[in-house]
């Protein structure tokens, strides 16, 4: 069954068993005082913000028996998987690796690699660890795609430009039809999330679509 989302630039036909919904970093180091984000000199209140919307659609979705894969940014905890540039770029109070209130810095299993509680992942759900700002660099997420038929990528998370941002023209350019929740996705800088948002939908939607999340809602309970 085809439902449409009134979206920008222009409608957003999809079918839930083709679609699945991409939740980008929803995790403590970006979203939580002390954590990777926070280290950079970021106020981390706007990403807080996005939680109860993030979390109603994640509900419906489930709710709707769609597909859900939440992706995460972390490293090795030997750093082998992180490259120097990475690590050694700018000033920040901590860096990639370094201990911090939420243990070490940006590596997996560490607490402040974990999705928040509010968005956990549960049973059924993928999960992907990927090393760069985009999920589809070093990581198996086309493949899993692929073999469910997924055509579709309904897209949230942090941050708007950097790592929502990157995965969608990866998504976009292996073919994927891709919708920006626009109220579930933050960026530490508001202007960077309205011009990325203006940027994606233009051109006749040259990255993708974006619409607000109770638009998303109406399709799904349409
Ligand atoms: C950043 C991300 N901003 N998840 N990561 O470094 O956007």
């Amino acid at each position: 069954m085809t439902r449409t989302v009134a979206a920008q630039p222009f409608g957003y036909p999809f079918d839930l068993a083709t679609t699945a919904l991409l939740i980008i970093d929803m995790q403590r180091d970006f979203v939580e005082p002390g954590g990777f984000g926070a280290s950079l000199g970021n106020d981390v209140v706007p990403l807080q913000a996005i939680i109860p919307t993030v979390q109603r659609v994640l509900q419906a979705w489930r709710d709707a028996g769609g597909f859900v894969v939440h992706t995460r940014e972390g490293h090795r905890p030997d750093l082998s998987d992180c490259p120097p540039a990475k690590r050694e770029r700018g000033q920040p109070s901590l860096r990639i690796g370094d201990v911090g209130p939420m243990g070490r810095v940006l590596i997996r299993g560490e607490p402040g690699h974990a999705i928040v509680p509010e968005l956990a992942p549960i049973d059924g759900e993928l999960v992907i660890d990927k090393p760069g700002k985009g999920a589809f660099y070093a990581t198996p997420l086309n493949e899993a795609l692929q073999a469910k038929g997924i055509t579709h990528l309904v897209v949230m998370g942090v941050t708007t430009e950097v790592c929502v941002q990157t995965t969608m023209r990866e998504a976009n350019d292996r073919g994927y039809s891709c919708l920006l929740v626009e109220d579930g996705t933050a960026s530490y800088f508001p202007a960077f999330k309205d011009a990325t948002l203006a940027m994606i939908r233009a051109q006749g939607a040259i990255v993708g679509w974006t619409a607000p999340s109770q638009a998303l809602l109406d399709a799904l309970h349409a």
